[in-house]
């Protein structure tokens, strides 16, 4: 008995330490006030992103409300969404980028 204990807690840990961590999504929310144009900026800026796609993503989250931006693991993701949303407190802006882990 207290063998097959053993082997399925080492059955378990083998499992989980090949499992790679959740991605989180960066998430862009619209607001009333940012100029289009420095959401453009932040998001080239901070997201690498070239003028055509940082333009996409800043129309879609205008028309919709939100416009998934990229997704990296936790940190990343964390980090990334806290420098663009200070980038437009910095600058007087109310823009908001969140997180939230993919399923
Ligand atoms: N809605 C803003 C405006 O009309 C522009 C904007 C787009 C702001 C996307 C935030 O995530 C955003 N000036």
């Amino acid at each position: 008995m207290r063998d097959v204990d053993t082997d399925q807690r080492t059955k378990t840990k083998t499992e989980s330490k090949t499992e790679r961590p959740r991605l989180h999504k960066v998430i862009l929310l619209n607001d009333d006030y940012t100029p289009r144009e420095f959401v453009i900026l932040v998001l080239r800026a901070v997201f690498k992103m070239g003028d055509d796609e940082a333009y996409r993503v800043m129309a879609t989250a205008h028309t919709k409300g939100s416009c998934v931006v990229a997704v990296y693991t936790r940190d990343i993701a964390e980090t990334k969404a806290t420098e663009a949303t200070d980038l437009g407190r910095e600058h007087g802006h109310p823009l908001m980028f969140t997180t939230e882990p993919e399923e």
